[in-house]
């Protein structure tokens, strides 16, 4: 899969170095290509905002550097995520959609947002989505599209080294995961709970979807 993410903060991406994704991208699973927004300004101030039309509060990011921007980045096969607190909502179900997709671009907002014209030019183009982590407001796209490529990457073939871990994790089945726990059977007096160490598959199996299920009701009783 290819990446491309165009920002006016590049740094936020160095991470994408470390961990897990850095392992897929040496291995040449993952290319992922950060863009400095300002390369594709004209002025000597290198601009990307300018205040709202209609008034308000805060500026708005201009078309014109986004337009040049896109223009060189997209193709046919690109699916653009505008990260936006204004979205659909970002789930384990988009995360699996676009982690089937040969190439992914983000284009990360500051300020206000993006002026609304350029998603407008290219919705007609072909795929676009705004999409929103959830019901808060962040400064930016970038940690919104972090977290997007992170939960995206890991679900694409050959990138998480046991693929048995994708299966049973919270939201894979519509529930939140069960309680989980390693050695010491003792530790401050708390008791690993018994059926763990009972080695019977079948009853552990039974006890952690119970588990499951009491946890989403607790926590996410939406889900059920
Ligand atoms: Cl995708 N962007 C911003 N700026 N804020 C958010 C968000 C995205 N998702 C939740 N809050």
């Amino acid at each position: 899969m290819r990446i491309d993410i165009v920002t006016i903060f590049p740094a936020f991406f160095d991470v994408l170095d470390l961990s897990l994704i850095g392992k897929a991208r040496a291995r040449g699973l993952l290319d992922v290509n950060v863009h400095d927004l300002r390369a594709w300004t004209r002025d000597r101030h290198r601009t990307v905002d300018d205040t709202p039309y209609g008034g308000g509060a805060g500026m708005v990011m201009k078309p014109e550097p986004w337009g040049e921007a896109l223009d060189e980045i997209l193709t046919d096969e690109t699916t653009l995520i505008v990260p936006s607190p204004a979205g659909e909502k970002f789930t384990q179900s988009v995360a699996r959609e676009l982690s089937a997709r040969p190439h992914l671009a983000f284009a990360c907002g500051r300020y206000e947002g993006i002026d609304q014209r350029v998603i407008d030019h290219y919705a007609d183009r072909g795929r676009v989505r705004l999409v929103s982590l959830g019901d808060y407001v962040l400064n930016g796209g970038e940690v919104a599209a972090m977290a997007m490529i992170e939960a995206t990457t890991r679900l694409i073939p050959g990138v998480i080294g046991n693929p048995g871990s994708l299966l049973e994790e919270s939201h894979e089945e519509g529930l939140l995961e069960y309680p989980i726990y390693t050695k010491p059977p003792v530790w401050r007096g708390h008791e690993v709970p018994e059926i763990l160490l009972s080695g019977n598959h079948g009853a552990i199996a039974q006890w952690r979807h119970e588990q499951s299920v009491a946890r989403t009701r607790e926590q996410r009783p939406d889900l059920l």
